[in-house]
């Protein structure tokens, strides 16, 4: 590989950085020539629906209604390469072992069911008869139904898959069903209800064409959901303010040049995103947020002593709300000393946005991971929908809260019933449907099956895609507790980390990807998905499967199921493995308020929308009421020991060239990064504070008091436009860093963008000089 380079970029977001980027995809994946008529169904009513992101899929798309990492997703799973058994022959597994997470899936698509041979420490292949006959014994044989066995199952996974999933783990016998969402926007799942009383954001497409004000916590569109940069684009140009609290200057938030505009391309005219940028610390955002709520009371309790109109939506907060007099009060009793402080701001710059904001009729609150991996991420995200609710913004067009949702699919997965909270779907609805007793304890969610695990409770793990093990924190206790497992298997498209960690028995099944024509006894078959506005849409697969060893998702849980339950009448796993409209049918039964007439719904252009109490200002929680809700205290990592000035704290990051877990390449374009994942992104100041030199080696280590050694070393040192006190570094390289038990409180999200440090030299020796990057 060639030397990292360090090099500022000054081209905006979108672009000609970008059209060239698709075509070195393409190229890399062996697709140049095959790709762009697929991509033209991209997005598309009866096209498919993209297989990276969850932004919403508009109802009248653009000609080209993709992106470049959009484009990157749909050449990753179309790819002419082939991970073929002649690949698992030349190699063992511990070998594979040594691979980075980008020359694992580098080989291709998976072509054979797989069987690990502990002998030969290889994977061979096996019949799909052979394969689910074991599985099913395995699982049968496991005594504890409730604490043996997991379901995971990653975001882009189907609704029909979703749902019969779901089915499957609860006639088992658990609700066992961790999800990644668990890892991202289940803070989302927890803060809205107990505020809004709906767990999915409040909104729609066209809102965005309605709002006057736009506010960014936290969420790089520019890199994970750059669809979203067209409405913030036309946004911008309507001349609406668009406030962002970010550590980094993103790209992507701050200038874009729609590379699907020939004139913008040609002309180099582009757009600026941000009207103002605050470079909050990580983990500040609970006292910036809290610091703009008081200026925004402070403005009010002025405009009312001179007489002026009200700044805050008396009449919404009197009819809708409860909690606001203890809210004001708190804010009252806050220091602004205090709130520069945690936040790094100064108490201007939250002034300013409460101007703006105060001054706003119709304002959407926008954030991600920033907000939701945090140990305070329940509070955070609670506080920002406080701001919103200041001013009567939820429940009103063009205004309201809208979590950036990660996978495709991940939100439809959790309005199908995958979740390990049985509180969370009707489950006497679906034993009535199904004439069985649904489980009604708790399940585990990620956090609690890694606990599971580590006890040595867990005695059979099936993964329904993703890469659960790379995923989750704390990779140096997890994965040697991960061999104790006695049955993993990874449902999966291509080979990653998750798989090279086997137990006694061990799988590796292919599936057929959503691009793909999934084919039955029935005909060509369909699927859908829910996007993050809570639209949901079909999707018809356009190319023949990688290899035609392949199964559809569907098929393999119907085919495990018969094999391990008693025949019941009533599930009728024939009927859904052969007929997809079997299992909407069944959907439609169990939630009829939103799948009636599902089958004609989902083709119609954008959709259709789950429904949204909010939007009636119908509030179902506890108070019947949209609740304010007021922080115990500021502090962050109340979980983590006080080591003062020595940590500074940790977020873990995407890059550009990536998509979660699977790593497309080595270049981070709009950070200015090539070359390398292995870099600790650092302030000048605390580069210099701490002696370190730029391009030289340090160890990072996790400060925690529980015994455990987490440390990562070979991180070359980047100076970087970063508040200081703060270091950036990229997940899931990272991962290794993170304690297992250092997560959201309430919602159990692992906190990955706040994990405290220390750096230590590598011997001080520059390793790469050279390497100064010009912040700014
Ligand atoms: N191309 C691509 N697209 C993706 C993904 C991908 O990996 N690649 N992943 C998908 C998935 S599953 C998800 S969940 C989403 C994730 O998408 P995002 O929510 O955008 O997640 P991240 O990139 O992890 O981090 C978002 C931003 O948070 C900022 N940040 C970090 N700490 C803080 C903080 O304390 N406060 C504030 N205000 N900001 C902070 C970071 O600087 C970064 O800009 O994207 C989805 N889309
Ligand atoms: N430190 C840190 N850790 C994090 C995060 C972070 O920001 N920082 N982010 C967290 C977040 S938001 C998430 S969502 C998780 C991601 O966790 P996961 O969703 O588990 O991980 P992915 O990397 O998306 O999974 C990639 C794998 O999915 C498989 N795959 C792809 N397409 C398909 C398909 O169509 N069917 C099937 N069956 N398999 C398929 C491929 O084999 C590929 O190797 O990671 C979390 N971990
Ligand atoms: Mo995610």
């Amino acid at each position: 590989m060639d030397k990292p380079v360090f090099k500022p970029y000054r081209l905006p977001a979108g672009g000609w950085g970008s059209a060239k980027s698709v075509g070195n995809i393409l190229r890399q994946e062996g697709v140049l020539a095959s790709a762009p008529l697929a991509l033209s169904r991209h997005n598309k009513v009866d096209g498919y629906q993209c297989n990276s992101c969850a932004w919403v899929k508009p109802a009248s798309p653009l000609p080209f209604e993709y992106c470049e990492n959009g484009v990157k997703a749909v050449a990753w799973e179309l790819t002419a390469h082939r991970c073929t058994p002649e690949f698992f022959t030349k190699h063992t597994v511990a070998e594979l072992r040594e691979w980075d997470d980008y020359h694992l899936e580098e080989p291709g698509r998976l072509t054979h069911p797989l069987r690990y041979d502990a002998e030969t420490d290889k994977y061979v292949p096996v019949s799909w008869g052979h394969a689910v006959e074991e599985i099913a014994r395995e699982l049968l044989a496991v005594e504890d139904r409730k604490k043996g066995a997991v379901f995971y199952s990653s975001g882009r996974l189907s609704n029909e898959a979703s749902y019969l999933y779901q089915l499957f783990a609860r006639l088992y016998g658990n609700n066992n069903l961790p999800d990644s969402s668990n890892m991202c926007h289940e803070t989302t799942s927890v803060a809205l209800p107990l505020s809004i009383g709906q767990g999915v954001g409040t909104v729609a497409l066209d809102d965005f064409a309605k709002a006057d004000c736009i506010m960014f916590f936290g969420q790089n569109p520019g890199s994970n959901s750059p669809r979203m940069l067209h409405p913030l684009q036309e946004a911008s140009r309507r001349g609406v303010p668009i406030i962002t609290y970010n550590p980094l200057r993103e790209r992507g938030l701050e200038r874009f040049l729609n590379p699907q505009s020939p004139t913008e391309m040609l002309t180099g005219k582009e757009t600026r995103i941000s009207s103002q940028y605050h470079q909050v610390k990580n983990g500040g955002d609970l006292a910036a947020l809290a610091g703009i709520c008081k200026a925004v009371l402070a403005m009010h309790d002025e405009a009312l002593a001179a007489g002026s109109a009200a700044v805050l939506d008396e009449e919404f907060i009197r009819e809708h709300t409860h909690g606001f007099e203890t809210f004001a009060a708190w804010l009252r009793a806050q220091d602004w000393d205090e709130l520069e402080r945690r936040s790094g701001l100064h108490r201007a710059d939250m002034e300013a946005t409460a101007t703006v904001y105060g001054a706003s009729h119709r304002v959407i609150g926008i954030y991600g991971m920033g907000l939701t991996q945090h140990q305070a991420g329940v509070e955070t995200v609670r506080m920002l929908v406080n701001l919103l609710m200041m001013r009567g913004n939820m429940g009103r067009d063009g205004a309201g809260i809208c979590p950036v949702r990660g996978h495709s699919n991940v939100q439809g997965q959790r309005t199908m019933g995958v979740t390990e909270k049985p509180e969370l779907f009707p489950l006497d609805r679906l034993g009535e449907q199904f004439g069985f007793e649904p489980p009604r304890e708790a399940g585990y969610n990620t956090v609690e099956a890694c606990e599971a695990v580590l006890r040595g409770e867990v005695k059979a793990f099936f993964m329904l895609g993703g890469n659960f093990v790379r995923a989750i924190p704390d990779h140096g206790r997890m994965e040697p507790a991960w061999r104790k497992i006695r049955l993993t298997v990874n449902v999966i498209t291509k080979l990653n980390r998750s798989a090279l960690l086997p137990g006694k028995i061990s799988y590796i099944l292919p599936v057929i990807g959503r691009l793909e024509i999934d084919e039955t006894a029935a005909g060509q078959q369909v699927l859908s998905m829910e996007d993050t506005s809570g639209c949901i849409h079909g999707n018809r697969g356009l190319r023949r499967p990688a290899s035609p060893h392949l199964l559809g998702e569907i098929r393999l849980i119907c085919e495990l199921a018969k094999r391990m339950f008693e025949a019941n009448p009533r599930v009728r796993w024939d009927d859904y493995m052969t007929d997809y409209a079997e299992i909407r049918k069944e959907i439609g039964e169990t939630l009829p308020d939103t799948f009636w007439d599902y089958e004609r719904r989902m083709w119609e252009p954008g959709g259709f929308q789950r429904d949204m109490p909010v939007k009636r200002r119908e509030w179902r929680t506890d108070t019947k009421r949209a609740n304010f809700v007021t922080p115990k205290a500021l502090d962050e990592d109340k979980d983590m020991p006080d080591v003062g000035h020595d940590a500074l704290r940790l977020m873990t990051l995407r890059s550009n060239d990536q998509f979660n877990t699977t790593v497309y390449g080595y270049d981070d374009r709009f950070r200015g990064i090539k070359n390398t994942r292995k870099v600790v992104l650092m302030n000048r100041s605390d580069i210099d504070r701490l002696g370190l030199k730029v391009g030289q080696a340090v160890t990072l280590r996790t400060v925690a008091n529980d015994g455990v050694d987490r440390s990562l070393s070979g991180m070359l040192v980047v100076a970087y436009n970063i508040p200081i006190g703060c270091i950036g570094g990229y997940y899931p390289e990272c991962n290794v860093l993170l304690p297992i038990w250092h997560y959201a409180a309430g919602s159990k999200t692992p906190a990955a963008k706040g994990i405290p440090v220390t750096v230590h030299s590598e011997g001080g020796r520059v390793l790469e000089p050279g390497l100064e990057y010009a912040e700014g």
